[in-house]
């Protein structure tokens, strides 16, 4: 059973009312200053999730203050061992509050409960898990130095918080990839402003019920609803007090949110969008390759950076290749995302529909065929004000083709044939994206120097979004800056400092 409750300290009014979502600052929920709110509307019916506070940049300036004074005071002063015990607190608490974070996040996203109660929630906590270990067992770098006068030098690196880390985020994935910045900036001593999508404010806010559960002090972890431009997003990147960023969204607002970033340097690290390709070789296991495939085109109803939206199969394969990940697509159940049974949910908006729908008649003028999909669904009932799509597939487009360039974000695919590896090597690598890639194939000689050579960050091999958290996790080209998860996420969130002692 999915929690009905509502978030009990953030709400107001009777429990079938929208709930009441403020912000988190210094430990305590508040409204913005300017009394502003704006509505979460849900993606399966159209109806009012939550009201939510918006700040300003006033509420911004008191969240970094409080930031500020948590990192002079009990959270920088705090023993590294009691701080990465409260961090593995957190995971714990938000295992113990599972079915509220998953009724809060399918409330706000309407993802699927199966994808929801595999992926979001369980990643959420052990994002703050893994960084709690990693931390306790840090080495740091040192090295003997020789000096003329034979005596030599010891040089050693110390590790110090970047200070108020600013994390803002996408509404795909909202509970796993804001605290897959948050855990690490936190296990490194720093204390975080939280900017969520303005889709889905719902899991941040529920995290800060657990924070201040497990004893985290106040300051530490602040939640600022609203928008981009003009609103919390931007006073976040424009704040002086803000030493880092910390962003993952689409790749224009990465190059908005550097530019106001620049005039108070701050540092970056960008994940940003993608148009990933699948490579499926004839060597393939067949069966795998397509389950595979409809995974990572169709996961999430398509809003996964790492989803595959071009699909390069070889030749001899093709057709039966199509056919397959059809009757795949077709058998996707689309409808209420709180049924075991269903397996795709809607988009995350209706405007964003408007955008996916925009791409299939483009991919029409452009000479596609249709495979499967293309349309709104007829769900009927409540659902028929949600923003549900058919899975769709597109064969016959050129390269160049618009919606085989652009990322879209939804469950679309275009799927091109290739005769040789070189041929599928270049058509995967000319793009303006690098995120990610997967490869089919039973030749692991070939599936070796394909990764070697394409030009993204990852490389899945016969599999896709199979997540070790301690490996680097990042995009080339417009994709992103940087890369985060395990020791990266270390570099990035401590400054190094090294001390050289004459011995
Ligand atoms: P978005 O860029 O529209 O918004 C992301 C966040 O940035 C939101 O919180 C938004 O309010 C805020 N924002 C927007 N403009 C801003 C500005 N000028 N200054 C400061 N903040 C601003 O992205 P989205 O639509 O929420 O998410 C979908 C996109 O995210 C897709 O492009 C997808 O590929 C990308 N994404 C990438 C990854 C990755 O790991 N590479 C992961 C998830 C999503
Ligand atoms: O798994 C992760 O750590 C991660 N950052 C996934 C991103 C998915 C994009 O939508």
């Amino acid at each position: 059973m999915l929690a009905t409750e509502p978030i009990s300290t953030t709400v107001t009014g009777a429990s079938d009312a929208p709930r009441r979502l403020r912000l988190f600052i210094d430990g305590a929920f508040v409204d913005a200053l300017s009394g502003r709110t704006f509505q979460d509307i849900s993606p399966v019916d159209g109806r009012v999730v939550a009201e939510v506070a918006e700040a300003g940049a006033e509420d911004v300036d008191r969240a970094v203050q409080a930031a500020r004074r948590a990192l002079d005071g009990p959270w920088g002063k705090m023993p590294t061992a009691a701080r990465l015990d409260l961090i593995a607190k957190v995971a714990d608490r938000i295992m113990e509050r599972f079915d509220e974070f998953l009724g809060a996040e399918i409330a706000d996203t309407g993802k699927p409960v199966g994808w929801a109660c595999d992926v979001d929630i369980p990643r959420g906590a052990a994002n703050f898990r893994i960084f709690a270990n990693l931390l306790r067992n840090l080495p740091t770098e040192s090295f003997q130095t020789d000096t003329a006068d034979g005596e030599g030098a010891l040089n050693y690196a110390l590790r110090s918080p970047v200070g108020v880390v600013g994390v803002i985020c996408p509404w795909n994935l909202p509970l796993l990839l804001m605290t897959w910045k948050v855990a690490p900036a936190l296990a490194c001593g720093n204390t975080v402003v939280v900017k969520p999508s303005e889709e889905t404010p719902a899991t941040a806010t529920l995290l800060a019920e657990v924070m201040n559960e497990v004893g985290i002090p106040p300051g530490v972890y602040n939640v600022v609803h609203g928008f981009g431009p003009g609103s919390a997003g931007e006073a976040i990147t424009q704040h002086p007090g803000v030493s880092a960023i910390t962003f993952t969204g689409e790749s224009r607002t990465g190059g908005a949110i550097m530019r106001a970033a620049a005039s108070t340097v701050k540092h970056l690290s960008f994940e940003l969008g993608g148009k990933n390709p699948a490579i499926i070789f004839a060597d393939a296991d067949f069966d795998a390759a397509v389950a595979g495939t409809a995974r990572s085109t169709f996961a999430n109803c398509g809003q996964v950076c790492l989803c595959s939206e071009r699909i390069y199969v070889e030749r001899p394969i093709f057709d039966r290749f199509v056919a397959a990940l059809k009757a795949e697509a077709e058998k996707m159940v689309l409808g209420d995302p709180t049924d075991p049974a269903t397996t795709m949910g809607p988009l995350i908006s209706r405007g964003h529909r408007e955008k996916v729908l925009g791409y299939c008649e483009l991919a029409r003028q452009e000479g596609a065929t249709v495979v499967t999909g293309g349309k709104i669904p007829d769900l009927g009932g409540t659902f028929a004000e949600g923003a549900f799509i058919e899975p769709t597939i597109w064969t016959g487009l050129p390269e160049s083709a618009r919606c085989v360039r652009e990322e879209i974000f939804g469950p679309v695919c275009h799927i091109q044939p290739f005769d040789t590896d070189e041929e599928a090597l270049a058509m995967a690598n000319d793009s303006p994206y690098g995120l990610c890639a997967a490869v089919w194939t039973g030749n692991l000689g070939r599936a070796h120097r394909l990764a070697r050579r394409l030009e993204t960050g990852m490389v899945w091999i016969n599999t896709w979004f199979l997540r070790d958290l301690r490996t680097p996790f990042g995009g080339v080209k417009l994709s992103g800056v940087g890369r985060e998860g395990g020791a990266h996420s270390v570099d990035f969130y401590t400054e190094l400092k090294n001390v050289c002692v004459k011995l």
